[in-house]
């Protein structure tokens, strides 16, 4: 895989101008963001502000137990081991999805993001999200059903703080958090008829105040750049409905191609860890929906990103397409297809 990439950023290469700028501006051209899917990589000059609308939306189709798909009608009722089997871990099942399974799942997200460069070395940043996420079932009679939920999510900030740089690298540590912003008390009457707690996933926000510290790092080049990220979401506590979301992790490296000063393409891997919850919403029954099982919301997953970015002005564009190559989930969870991501931004 590391191969192919290498070789493909080579013919790319060969394609991209050799006219680009010297070092000196290096930071501002085409490829001064990390791709649409990385947030906390860049510093703003002190005085300087940025306003970001991004926009997601990720789908998700289909069951999986571990890596293994599996067909609507064997995701009922299945009798699922708590994680992956393996040394030293339980294969005693869960049984669930008697009364429904998911079958299809879309959550789409618009983020607001405002960024300001405090001083040479600190920039601060708020972010806003509105999620609003759909999700598909089929009851055991295999009728079917849609839930929706959207509002307000939870609310991030932070500062990103300069740790390293010189005429081509960057080492930037984000010290984030985010705030309990996020309704997780809504109900829907759609499967039964009376009001009932959304289930796990469907949910706006953690409950919880979250640590997200992260550190980057970019480095320069004339006519491309690279960078990696390890960026943590660390829910804190249990909120009060008495469980607390997983624990998130990513590992993100990328490479970025000038193909003029203006328009870039990148290549994106991404890592993802996640632990299952911890505690229980006495009002989340396990036994009847998948998406109310604390220890099936863990596993691990590993996605491709290919985006363009493009400068016009002081303003920013920035796309990607992500789509998910290998997952490994605990007990039985829908499976990630592929998620967009596109952004539009501005400095002044
Ligand atoms: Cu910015």
């Amino acid at each position: 895989m590391l191969l192919r990439l290498i070789v493909g950023y080579c013919v790319i290469g060969v394609f991209a101008s050799a006219a680009v700028a010297g070092p000196g501006s290096r930071r501002s051209l085409a490829d001064k963001h990390a791709p649409a899917g990385i947030m906390g990589d860049h510093l703003h000059e002190p005085g300087k502000w940025m306003v970001e609308y991004k926009y997601m939306n990720m789908f998700m189709e289909d069951n999986r137990i571990g890596e293994n798909t599996i067909s609507d009608s064997s995701a009922l009722g299945t009798s699922t081991p708590v994680g992956p089997p393996g040394p030293g871990i339980t294969t005693d099942g869960i049984t669930t999805n008697r009364a429904a399974t998911p079958t299809q799942m879309t959550m789409e997200m618009h983020m607001a993001h405002v960024m300001y460069g405090a001083t040479d070395d600190i920039t601060l940043y708020t972010m806003a999200m509105l999620p609003n996420i759909s999700m598909d079932h089929t009851r055991a009679d295999f009728t079917d059903f849609t839930t929706s939920n959207s509002g307000f999510g939870d609310m991030a900030f932070g500062a990103l703080l300069r740790l390293y740089s010189d005429d081509c690298q960057d080492w930037i540590l984000n010290l984030g958090c985010s705030v309990p912003t996020g309704d997780i008390f809504e109900t829907t009457s759609i499967p039964t008829g009376s009001p009932t707690a959304f289930p796990y996933p469907m949910r706006l926000g953690s409950g919880t105040f979250n640590m997200r510290p992260g550190i980057t790092f970019k480095r320069y080049y004339d006519w491309y750049s690279w960078g990696m990220q390890f960026q943590t979401d660390l829910p804190i506590g249990h909120n009060y409905r008495g469980y607390r979301v997983g624990e998130e992790y990513r590992f993100n490296s990328w490479n970025s191609i000038l193909l003029t000063d203006n328009l870039s393409v990148s290549m994106r891997g991404e890592h993802l860890w996640r632990t299952a919850f911890d505690g229980k919403d006495p009002e989340a029954n396990g036994t009847m929906i998948s998406t109310n099982v604390e220890q099936f919301r863990g596993g691990y997953w590993y996605s491709l990103g290919f985006g363009a970015q493009y400068l016009w002005g002081s303003h920013y564009f920035n796309a990607e397409i992500v789509p998910t190559i290998a997952q490994e989930v605990d007990g039985v969870q829908l499976e990630t297809d592929y998620a967009i991501i596109a952004s539009w931004s501005r400095t002044f």
